[in-house]
Parts: C-alpha cells; structure tokens; sequence
C-alpha cells in the first residue's frame, strides 16, 4: 500500500510519500521536486507537468493552466467569466452548464471538463510517485484550499477519481499544514494544559489562507479558518505585467496585450523579476530579447516601486487575518507562533503585514513549498494501516454554516434548521428526527451565501422515501444523519425509521422541529471528543430497533445531478476513467516513437563522431566513406520521410546500421583489450 500526499496547487504541485524513513517529498524526472500544474495537448500527445510548461509560449492555445478554480463552477460562474479573458486558452460552456476546456488534441477540437484536465494532471504525479516508489500508487491525500464549498471539492475528488487514485481524505491546505507542523513536535502541551495556538499563513499563487490550530500532545484543533479568495503571488505578477505594458506601449510603441505569446513571455519574466525583488532591494534591469515584431525590451524596477504598485493587495493581507482572529476569539497574546507557507509569503512586504498585525515575528519553521505534501503524506500514513505513525487526530472546521430546509404542514409551509454552524467540528455526523406521515425532501444549503466564494448557496436536495404513518395513524419518527465527511463534504447520510414500543410514547410530542442530537461519528471517521453523549435521551423511551428502510447515499447522486447540474455522475467517471487510459496509453506509444528515433539519431551522430576518431584505424578508407555517405542519408531521412514512422522503422533501421557498425567497435575494443590482457597474462606468470 502506497502512501502519499499531493498538493495541487494553482500553479505548483508537490509530492510528499512516506518511507521507511520518514516523510520526504520527491523529485520529478527532471528531478524538480515542483510540478508545474500544466497540460499541454497536441497532435499526437499530451505534456503534463514541466514539459507542459515548456510549451506555454509556443502551443499557448492549447496548454492549459491556471484551471484550479473552475472546479465545481458553472461557466456562467463570475469567478469563470472574470478569468476567462485573461486566458491564452478558450472556455467552453458544456451542456450540463459546466466550464469545459477547448483544445485542440489529436488533430481534433477537444472539449475537456476541468475534472479531466485535473485528473491528467493528477495521472502525471501518480507516475512520478510510482517511479519514485517503485510501486503501484493507488492510496492518497490531497490538499484542497480550505475555502472549497462542496461542489469544488466533489469535482475535485472526481479528478482524482478519474486519475484512477484513490483518495482518503481531501484536506485542506492550512491544516496540512498544521498537521506537519504539529506531529513531530515532542513539547506541546498535555491534553489538560492550555492548548499551544498557532497561526497558519499561506499565500500562494491564487489566493491566501489562514487558520487558527490549537495544539496539545496527540491531536490539533482548527479553531477558524480565513481567505481571500483573489490575493496570491498573481496578482502581483499581473501589477508588474500592468506596468511594462504601459511602459513597452509608450517606449516602444506596441501593445503587448494584443500578442497572447509576448503577454505569456512578459508574465514570464515579470514573476522572475518579482522573485528576485524578494532577495534584492537594488534597481534589477527586465530584458527580454526579440519580444515583439522583433525588438528587445527592457525596463527597471526596485523593490520600492514594486511595493507601491501592489499596495492594493498588500492592504489586503490583515483582512483575513484579522477575520480569524476574531473567530477564534483569542488575543493576540493567545497566539504562540505565526508560522507562513506558501510561496507568495516570500515577499517582503508580505511577511512585513503579518508580523505587524500580530506584533511578533514570523517563524518559518516549514518548508514554504513542500509543507502542503509533507502534512498530506502524513495524513495518507496516518489513514493507511500499512503504516505505522504517531497517533495525532485532526480536527477541522466546517468553512460555511449548513441549514436544512423542509416542507410542513405549518402556516409558513417550511421548516428550517442550521445543522452545522460556522467553524463547527469536522468530520462530524448528527442525527435530526423527524415526526412525518409521508415521504419528504431535504434541501441543503450554505446558511449565508453573502460571506461564500461561490454564486449558488444550494448544496443539494435529499429526499426520504417510503415513510408512512403509524398504523394508529400518528406520525413515524425518522431519524436523519447529516454529516460532513472526511473531505469536507456535506451528505444525508441515511434515514431510518424507529418503530415505537406498545403503550409508550403516547406522551411524546409530535413534533416538526427537528431535534438535534450530536450522534458519534460514522466510521473511518477521526476520533473526536466534542461528540456529546448528552442530547441521546429522546432515544430512550423507544424500541432501539432502527430498521434502515432507506440509505440514502446511493440515491444521492442521482438526487444531487438533478438538483446541482455540476456534478459528474458514477458512469461519466467512469468513461473519463477509461479515456484517460486510452491517452496514457497514446503518450506512451508517442513516448516509445520518439525514444526509437532519437536512438537511430543518437546513433548516427555517435558512429559518425567515432569514425573520424577513434574507429579510424579499424575501417578502410572506402567502407569508412561509404558509411559516412550512409549515415548522412539517414540523417536527412530523419528530418524528411523519416520524421513520423512507426516504431519498427525506427529500429529497424537502427539494427541495419548496428550491423555495419558493431563490427568495427568489436575490433576497436579488441584491440584496446589486447594490452591489458597482455598485463594481465604478465601478472599471472
Ligand atoms: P495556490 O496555493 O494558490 O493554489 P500554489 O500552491 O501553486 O497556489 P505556491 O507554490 O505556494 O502557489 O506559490 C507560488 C507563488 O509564489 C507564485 O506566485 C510565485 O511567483 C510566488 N513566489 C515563489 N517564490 C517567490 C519569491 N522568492 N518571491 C516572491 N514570490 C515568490
Ligand atoms: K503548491
Ligand atoms: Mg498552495
């Protein structure tokens, strides 16, 4: 069993796996342990991850990055249409209303759900880990921003589905992060003590997160958790593209937005430009050579100028911050450490608004990069029971209250009850009873859609089938569990029926309302000790014989397409699934193509080297030209009818020159083997 932990970041991802030596986070095959969070499609093939990347100015159309906030959003979705411009790539709207990708892949126009574009993405570091460990990678945590409302984080986790992994547990990134930070940690308090309360900062590229963690021996609590869903390491770039832009259009007399491959050049350089003001506070020159209708370009910049540019998003770092410590209702004297992550808290200035709003210093203890993967790993190893890790449980927060809403035969004809509250305990299931004659539904929504990231507050519609009155005609008492699972997911998780005991219950009150009673958690679920044991007293006076005459959670989905047009059912999973191994199976072959005939390049240029050096005595005048003649053809081959030929050709054609050239590296090697072997026989005597 494989252990390992991914975070997908908007623009960076990282792998952490465990080893018999711990947690580490590993290399890619160009031996960057950063994936860049990019697919490249193209004629023949796919480029995921660096080789992706490496095609973003060149095959802009169709390289697609920057796609980690279309999960779970409608194309009409603001947040799409606001990024939509911005991309060298087109948008598509799919039929269900989601936000395909258009591309062009295998000479074809291409619509691609983001789902399989994160799950392309997904399959890439699925390799990377297995070649790194050696074995199949099935097994995984990956990290979600902490702000994900249901839908993104059921789109991801179908990405990782179609990647063919399988998920335990979506986490989010700030308690990853808290969970690396916390479980090696030998001096945290005891369970009795006051807890140890730390701030987690991240600021990526995307956007910035933070949460407040209490921490004692074995365990974290997230206390609250807080964003801004638009401030990352971009919008800085984008301040810096901004300038140049204005700056190459008075100077230099051209419009750089006009040009999508010289706007990808400029935000090239702009984010390197923007990397070493980090380090350096002196004028640093920005050069980039045959820019546009081919003129170089330069310009300047210092770390002063740069911070007035972004002072619009600087003034946005305390927000948060500020929110989460409000929610968490401490003091800044409460605060033990400010921990940061995230590459964006690189910058300066950055670092400079954390530190003044807590007054103290920020710790670094983390690896800014990795410390995502190395708490998803941890999570994975935690999870996995092959393997053996400290205890430490996890507990973390709902991000937005959720209300359940239903139908009564009352005046105002609805029912309603928030059944999780803001920064409520997460995993956690309750179970609500109802006193009903007749099927009902259950709408799920978030309590208050002005304070969510995302334009559609609805989370899902359940509905509780084949319930029927009491034969003495009362109502029947349905008890509902609802349940934030592991990933941060809301669910009706079943519904049963409680058969009253004769003669007793007479008394109870037949009631709409629902009550709630904070049951334990399902299994699988982290131990957590804030379930109350308290409000199970309506069970009591009652037969505890629960007949599950329903369980929900295959109708689920079925409800949930229906009612929330964003989510991919089981079958389309499915089919993604088996179209991403028919690529996989496309790039190899591309992959074993290419392979072949760069070895019959490799080849001729070698031989050919070889036979004006060192092979020149072993070859007579004639058969040395004649192969040289040979080995020109087949390079002009390569470049002519030779570029696109099957495999075989390309080995064939390579065993035919091996045969003429084999013979003489036997008679070179021969040769230098004689005097040693001379020595050797010397020795011997
Ligand atoms: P997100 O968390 O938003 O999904 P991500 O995880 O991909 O994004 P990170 O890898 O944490 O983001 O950070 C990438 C950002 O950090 C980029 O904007 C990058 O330019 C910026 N960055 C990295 N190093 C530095 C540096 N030395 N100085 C300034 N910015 C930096
Ligand atoms: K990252
Ligand atoms: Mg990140």
């Amino acid at each position: 069993m494989s252990v390992v932990g991914i975070d997908v970041g908007y623009q960076n991802c990282y792998i952490g796996v465990a080893r018999s030596g711990g947690i580490e986070t590993i290399a890619n095959e160009y031996s960057d342990r950063c994936t860049p969070a990019c697919v490249s499609l193209a004629s023949k093939n796919r480029m995921i991850g660096n080789a992706a990347k490496s095609q973003m100015t060149t095959n802009f159309k169709n390289t697609v990055h920057g796609f980690k906030k279309f999960h779970g959003r409608a194309f009409d979705d603001p947040l799409v249409q606001v990024e939509k411009p911005k991309l060298p790539y087109s948008l598509h709207k799919l039929p269900n209303g989601n936000t395909g990708i258009k591309v062009r892949y295998l000479d074809e126009d291409k619509v691609f759900t983001v789902e399989q574009i994160t799950g392309m993405l997904l399959t890439k570091l699925k390799e990377t880990s297995e070649s790194a460990l050696k074995k199949p990678v099935v097994d995984c945590v990956v990290s979600v921003p902490s702000f994900f409302t249901d839908a993104e984080r059921r789109s991801v986790f179908d990405a990782t589905q179609i990647a063919g992994l399988n998920c335990l547990r979506l986490i989010n990134d700030t308690t990853a992060v808290a969970l690396a930070y916390g479980i090696y940690k030998q001096d945290l308090p005891t369970p009795e003590e006051r807890p140890r309360n730390v701030v987690f900062v991240d600021m990526g590229h995307s956007s910035f997160q933070v949460s407040i963690t209490a921490f004692n021996k074995g365990k974290l609590k997230v206390l609250a958790t807080a964003f801004d869903l638009y401030l990352g390491g971009r919008n800085m770039d984008e301040a810096l593209v901004d300038y140049f832009c204005e700056e190459f259009k008075n100077k230099y007399k051209i419009n750089v937005r006009e040009n999508p491959r010289a706007l990808l050049r400029l935000h090239q350089e702009c984010e390197k430009l923007k990397k070493l003001m980090s380090a350096n506070s002196s004028d640093l020159p920005l050069n980039i050579e045959c820019f546009m209708n081919d003129i170089d370009v330069s310009g300047r910049m210092n770390r002063g100028q740069f911070e007035d540019m972004s002072a619009q998003y600087l003034m946005r770092v305390e927000m948060p911050l500020k929110a989460v410590l409000e929610q968490s209702k401490l003091s800044r004297d409460d605060i033990y450490a400010v921990e940061i992550v995230g590459g964006a808290t690189r910058i300066p200035a950055v670092k400079e608004r954390i530190a003044k709003f807590f007054g103290k210093d920020i710790s670094t203890t983390l690896n800014a990069d990795e410390a995502v993967a190395r708490g998803c790993a941890l999570q994975c190893a935690i999870l996995s029971p092959a393997f053996k890790v400290r205890e430490f449980s996890i507990t973390d927060v709902v991000p937005f209250p959720i209300t359940l809403r239903w139908k009564t035969p009352t005046e105002d004809g609805v029912g309603e009850c928030e059944v999780f509250s803001k920064n409520h305990a997460a995993p956690f299931s309750k179970v609500i009873t109802f006193h009903k004659k007749e099927p009902f539904d259950l709408e799920a929504f978030y309590s208050c859609p002005q304070e969510l990231p995302y334009p559609d507050h609805r989370i899902g519609c359940f509905s509780v089938q084949n319930v029927a009155p009491q034969p003495e005609g009362e109502s029947s008492k349905v008890k509902v569990k609802v349940r934030v699972n592991v990933h941060g997911i809301f669910s009706v998780s079943s519904a049963s029926l409680i058969e009253k005991q004769k003669g007793e219950g007479e008394d109870m009150q037949i009631d709409s309302e629902p009550m709630v009673d904070q049951e334990g958690q399902g299994q699988g679920d982290q131990q957590n000790e804030d379930n109350s044991s308290s409000s199970k007293v309506s069970w009591t006076s009652f037969n505890k014989k629960s007949i599950c005459f329903h369980t929900v959670t295959k109708k689920v989905r079925k409800i949930y397409e229906y009612c929330c047009y964003l989510l991919l059912s089981c079958d389309i999973v499915c089919v993604f699934l088996s179209s991403q191994h028919q690529m996989i199976i496309q790039d190899k072959l591309v992959k074993e193509q290419n392979d072949a005939k760069n070895a019959v390049e490799e080849y001729v240029y070698d031989l050919r080297d070889k036979l004006c050096g060192i092979y020149e005595k072993y070859i007579t005048e004639d058969d040395s030209n004649r192969l040289t003649l040979m080995l020109e053809d087949t390079e002009n081959w390569l470049y002519e009818d030779g570029e696109d030929q099957p495999k075989q050709v390309y080995e064939e054609k390579l065993d035919a020159l091996k045969r003429l050239g084999q013979p003489i590296q036997v008679r070179h090697r021969e040769h230098e083997d004689r005097p040693r072997a001379f020595e050797e026989l010397g020795k011997k005597l």
